[in-house]
């Protein structure tokens, strides 16, 4: 797709950042003469490499550079630490890890280090900007020797879920099925050759790259902006700038530039349509979009498993303020089922279950994962709670799982909870969401201490020691003697986060 666009228009400007400008052209070397440089590392085609990118443009040239060498990219998150990137290199078996030096005032060179010795299957690290002792990528650059292009229906990448249980699991996806998915998206989203696309979101996360994000808008043609942040302050004026047309953004982050935009001096005419999408966006928010923005809302629900659904640029008002929109495809097959697999009637919440031409059937590598997550007859089990309206639409009602969705990152409350038990003071634990006005969700850890007293500040001190993204360290802490049982002894961690949830919010509102 890229050199198509590269051949048609080199001279146009595919990726802006900062007062950085690539055109297509310059992305489509880049790409390969860094398919020739990772090659010429030792590399291998079918090798897994984690990516770990802010919004910056090097994540362009290495993951066009890695698809072209048949390298699979393994997308982190830049939120992400050890923990986390150690994991996502394990479970992929990675050869290497790229990133830049530093983003967002964190330095990955440490991070790098501590990788190298945790992994031993990773054989390189390659680093942009300041690379220290690690291989700059801007010795990544060779010349010719590349093998063919991919198999289009060869895994593409591993994206990383956010599932309810353990660690993130990883989703295979394929050429085939991620270009249908955007090529489909931007004809539901209007996205063409003049379409503007602001990277609001992290570069590496399913909705700002696919839903039809910069990937879609880099496949039409149009310009991808990156914002190395989202708020308005950053935001608006890049907008303003470069005549943004179309952004994806989480429902806090709406309400924050609904919240800014009557005030600021930055002209947004140009953006047409505001995405909103990744937690459930209330009507009431969602009536305040065109009033504070003058632009169209979409609502987006979809996941990196593949299933996206949009409300359409032509549907009435009462549907794109009160849905969350109708799948991508006539071949998408949704179910929505009772809790023993029994379809309910339409209006009625059920478990939704998909399948269909860009959603996966199986995980990474994973067998126990593969036989809770899909149906015997290939259905995904998305752990949504919907119901089914007239048309096809769909309006979310919740979760079946025990994950935390806050501000549209999502969280495993038992991943968490495996870190707070690692502490030697810490006996048991268990965290819950807790609705929140701004994030949505919010995680509240309840926590069981040993003999000695502990502070809400040392567990969260210890969670950021233990190497893992800022937003998975819980919101609050509770402390607690024990957790209650049931007559009957045993209590699952399910019904347990359940009733400690409950208890919580019955004594919040008692207070209040
Ligand atoms: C997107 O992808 P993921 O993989 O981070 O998370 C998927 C989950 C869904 O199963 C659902 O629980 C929740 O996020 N979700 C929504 C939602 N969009 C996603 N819940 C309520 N309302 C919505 N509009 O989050 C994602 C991937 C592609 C496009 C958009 C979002």
């Amino acid at each position: 797709m890229l050199r198509r666009q590269a051949q048609a228009q080199p001279d146009i400007v595919a990726v802006v950042d900062g007062d950085r400008r690539w055109t297509y052209g310059e992305l489509n070397r880049r790409a390969d003469a860094h398919a020739a440089g990772f090659l010429a590392l030792g590399l291998l085609p079918g090798d897994r490499v984690v990516v770990q990118f802010g919004n910056v443009a090097e994540f362009f040239g290495v993951v066009f550079g890695l698809f072209r060498a048949g390298l699979i990219p393994v997308y982190a998150l830049a939120a992400h630490r050890l923990a986390e990137v150690a994991h996502l290199a394990r479970r992929s078996g990675a050869a290497a890890y790229m990133a830049g030096d530093r983003y967002a005032g964190f330095d990955y060179r440490p991070l790098a280090q501590a990788l190298r010795a945790e992994v031993p299957t990773l054989r390189h690290v390659v680093m942009a900007g300041d690379a220290g002792v690690f291989t700059p990528l801007d010795a990544c650059m060779g010349e010719g020797g590349l093998p063919g292009d991919p198999d289009p229906s060869a895994v593409a990448f591993l994206q990383i879920s956010g599932g309810s249980t353990g660690l993130p699991k990883l989703i295979p996806r394929t050429h085939d099925d991620y270009i249908y998915s955007f090529r489909a998206s931007n004809g539901i989203c209007g996205v063409t050759e003049k379409t503007v696309y602001l990277v609001a979101l992290p570069v590496a996360h399913n909705f700002p790259m696919s839903s039809p994000g910069h990937m879609g808008t880099l496949y039409a043609g149009g310009r991808v902006v990156l914002a190395p942040a989202p708020s308005p302050e950053v935001a608006f004026p890049l907008i303003a700038r470069e005549k943004v047309t179309l952004t994806g953004l989480v429902p806090p982050l709406a309400l924050l530039w609904m919240q800014a935009a009557p005030g600021t001096g930055h002209d947004l005419s140009s953006l047409e349509v505001l995405q909103v999408g990744g937690a459930k966006f209330t009507p009431e928010a969602a009536k305040r979009v065109r009033p504070a923005l003058g632009c169209q809302l979409q609502q987006v629900f979809g996941m990196a498993e593949g299933l996206v659904n949009y409300t359409r640029l032509d549907d009435p008002d009462d549907t794109v303020i009160g849905t969350q929109g109708r799948p991508i495809s006539d071949d998408d097959e949704v179910l929505v089922v009772d809790d023993l697999g029994r379809p309910v009637p339409e209006g009625t919440p059920g478990h939704l279950l998909a399948r269909g031409p860009y959603t996966i059937r199986a995980y990474h590598d994973d067998p126990s994962a593969n036989a809770r997550s899909f149906t015997a007859d290939g259905f995904y089990r998305t752990g949504d709670i919907v119901r089914r309206l007239p048309g096809g639409y769909l309006e979310v009602q919740g979760r079946a799982g025990d994950h935390i969705n806050r501000a549209g990152e999502k969280i495993s409350a038992e991943e968490v909870e495996d870190h707070l038990i690692a502490h030697p003071g810490i006996f048991d634990a268990a965290m819950v969401s807790i609705p929140d006005p701004v994030l949505g969700e919010r995680s509240c850890a309840f926590v069981i201490p040993r003999q000695a007293p502990l502070k809400a500040s040392e567990v969260k001190m210890f969670m950021r020691q233990r190497g893992i993204a800022e937003f998975k360290v819980p919101d609050q802490v509770v402390f607690v003697d024990a957790f209650e049982t049931t007559a009957a002894g045993k209590v699952s961690r399910k019904e347990l986060r359940a009733r400690l949830r409950t208890q919580f919010l019955a004594s919040n509102a008692e207070t209040a």
